[in-house]
């Protein structure tokens, strides 16, 4: 990527740097316990950081800092201490917060929030030619407002810089054309879901906050017609490193994925198209989410999104994830079908509360108006390790699908060898009956498919 729009301020670090092996701290405040810093560490480490000290609190935000003064000192005497070259933030600070952090903290040492830690990850991660410009722009967007406030200050204290008003205005200039590269990127991928479909595949979308197992579970539904099939060893396939003997198993990975990938597969007898998506993760802010709109489109438009959710997780964070991936995707077209994945490493009862809890926080989203909670199936447990379950999500999934049906009965001819040949390939013929002179044709399956099969025998 070229690109000369960022500043080489500690305050706004160059996003396009290998991290690899940057010392940071983690500092974290919450007004209601004593903050959890599990996520924002594997974050920071999926990112490439090595976490080298830890500072939290538990008190209301404070306006100038996020942490009350003591604690900003704290860290950054830490900082000092340690040589750490970041402090990740675990939640989103506003620009002037982040100045002022930055003013107060070692010279060289950059302010990291939770939602540029994200977007940074995504937007270096993503390969460019997969055009996930969504991630670039989300960014930038971030960067806009944090950029001026740096040129402000700036203002005030070293008089005008004008350099610091072009920034701003490269800046904006380069997401006008981003926001333009976009609108054709999301305009194309409509237009290649309508071929597909034209030519017969369900789009299956899988849709969950990150790390919760969508990538396994996809490759196990594409490996085998069924479903279901050997027991994946976790190892191999894309450099899965999972490893379900090691003691306290650190089979956390967030970020695995950084760019949507489709596969064909055969569900249930159905041709599908099962596209993987890029995890979702709370603490970017909604406006900013707004810019991954291809890969919420590609998620809206499915016609069935298969939902993946960790059961591993206790059940306030199962519930604070569906509230952040149902409240972004808003609203589908087609029905959603949940998985609770990871099955495999809990029991029965909590799998039962687990579903509890899918089906109160759905109720609740769904009092809010939130339209997607409303196209929620039942639950289906499976475990994309070890296959468990994974023969009922397809039936289920197949179950959810669009169907039509429609029987003909034609004059036999070549014409209708060769248009049955047809149908057999996009898998929708149910039943044939030959007959002395005619043939009788059950077909049934994708809607659009059926109706192309049966114009093709009318005209045969
Ligand atoms: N025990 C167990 N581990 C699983 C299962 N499914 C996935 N995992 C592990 O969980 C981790 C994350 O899995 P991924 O498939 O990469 O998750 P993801 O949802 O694609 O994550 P992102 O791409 O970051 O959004 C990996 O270490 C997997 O091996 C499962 O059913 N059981
Ligand atoms: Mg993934």
């Amino acid at each position: 990527m070229t690109d000369d729009t960022h500043s080489s301020d500690p305050e706004t670090p160059d996003p396009t740097t290998d991290r690899s092996g940057t010392r940071a701290l983690v500092a974290a405040r919450d007004a209601e316990a004593e903050p959890d810093t599990t996520e924002i560490r594997e974050l920071a480490a999926a990112a490439g950081y090595v976490v080298v000290g830890t500072v939290t609190q538990r008190r209301r935000e404070d306006p100038t800092y996020g942490l009350g003064r003591g604690r900003a000192e704290d860290l950054m005497r830490l900082a000092a201490e340690t040589d750490a070259e970041a402090v990740i933030y675990d939640g989103s600070l506003s620009p002037g917060q982040t100045f002022s952090l930055g003013e107060l903290l070692p010279a060289g040492v950059a302010v990291i929030d939770r939602p540029r830690l994200v977007l940074d990850r995504l937007a270096t991660a993503a390969d460019s030619r997969s055009a996930d410009v969504q991630f670039e722009l989300a960014r930038l967007r971030y960067e806009l407002p944090r950029l001026r406030e740096v040129a402000a200050r700036d203002r005030e204290t070293v008089r005008l810089r004008p350099e610091g008003r072009g920034r701003v205005r490269d800046l904006e200039r380069r997401i006008d054309a981003l926001e333009d590269t976009l609108e054709t990127v999301t305009a194309d991928r409509s237009q290649r879901r309508a071929e597909r479909r034209a030519a017969g595949f369900d789009l299956v979308v899988a849709a969950g906050y990150t790390n919760a197992g969508k990538s396994r579970l996809c490759r196990r539904l594409a490996e085998s017609d069924d479903g279901g099939g050997a027991d994946d060893d976790g190892g191999g396939v894309d450099g899965d490193i999972f490893n379900p003997d090691a003691p306290g198993s650190i089979a956390d990975r967030p970020f695995g994925t950084v760019a949507t990938s489709t596969t064909e597969a055969t569900l249930g007898g159905r041709r599908a198209l099962i596209t993987d998506t890029v995890g979702f993760v709370d603490g970017v802010a909604h406006g900013t989410m707004a810019s991954f709109r291809a890969t919420l489109e590609a998620i809206r438009d499915a016609d069935c999104v298969l939902l993946v959710i960790d059961a591993s997780d206790d059940l306030d964070a199962l519930r604070e994830k569906l509230r952040v991936v149902l409240g972004a995707v808003g609203s589908t077209a087609g029905p959603v079908v949940p998985a609770l994945n990871k099955a495999d490493r809990v029991d029965a009862p909590h799998l039962a509360a687990c579903a509890d809890a899918v089906a109160a926080t759905a109720a609740a989203l769904q009092d809010e108006g939130v339209a997607v909670a409303d196209a929620l199936e039942s639950p289906i447990p499976t475990s994309a390790r070890d296959g468990t379950g994974c023969d009922d999500l397809v039936a289920a999934v197949v179950e959810s699908l669009p169907t039509a049906t429609t029987t003909l009965t034609v004059p036999y001819s070549d014409g209708v060898e060769a248009a049955l040949s047809w149908a057999y390939d996009r898998e929708v013929v149910a039943d044939v009956a030959y007959r002395p002179e005619e043939v009788r044709v059950e077909l049934a399956g994708r809607p659009s498919a059926v109706e192309a099969a049966a114009r093709r025998f009318d005209q045969s």
